[in-house]
């Protein structure tokens, strides 16, 4: 998972970490970093036809994000129901965006889509020392 810049830079990361642990998820690898344009085009590299790219990269270059592997029981689809829609007016109530994110493009938080991306996701942002699950 990847706190945005938004999140980051309004000052909810404790708050929503808090969130993640309270919803039973194992915190096994964490750090903050910012990323390069080129590492936020790669992240997003399936996006890059789409017409929000470009603006997309700029906001996820635009300050430090928090990034990290978390472990739980079917935890890609227990973690997109806590983070809740793309779309923070669709999003249920109690959920990390209808919470903390703004808009669809700056919505507080990223989680991976399925069980492959997200060891592609972790391989991206943690070396094996950095790693402690
Ligand atoms: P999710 O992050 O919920 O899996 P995706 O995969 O549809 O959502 O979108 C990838 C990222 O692109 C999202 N995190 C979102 O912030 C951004 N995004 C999606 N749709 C738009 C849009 N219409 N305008 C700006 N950014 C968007």
């Amino acid at each position: 998972m990847m706190l945005k810049p938004d999140a980051v830079r309004a000052g909810h990361t404790g708050a929503i970490l808090s969130m993640i642990q309270n919803a039973g998820f194992k915190i096994v690898a964490m750090k903050m970093t910012q990323l390069t344009r080129a590492k936020a085009e790669a992240f997003y590299a399936v996006h890059k036809e789409r017409p929000f790219f470009g603006e997309f990269v700029d906001f996820m270059t635009s300050g430090p994000i928090v990034a990290a592997i978390l472990e739980k029981d079917n935890a890609v689809a227990d973690f997109r129901k806590l983070i809740g829609a793309t779309n923070p007016e669709e999003a249920a109530p109690g959920t990390i965006r209808k919470l903390y994110a703004k808009s669809v493009g700056e919505n507080a938080i990223h989680g991976s889509d399925s069980d492959e991306n997200a060891a592609i996701e972790a391989a991206f942002h943690f070396a094996g020392v950095e790693r402690f699950d």
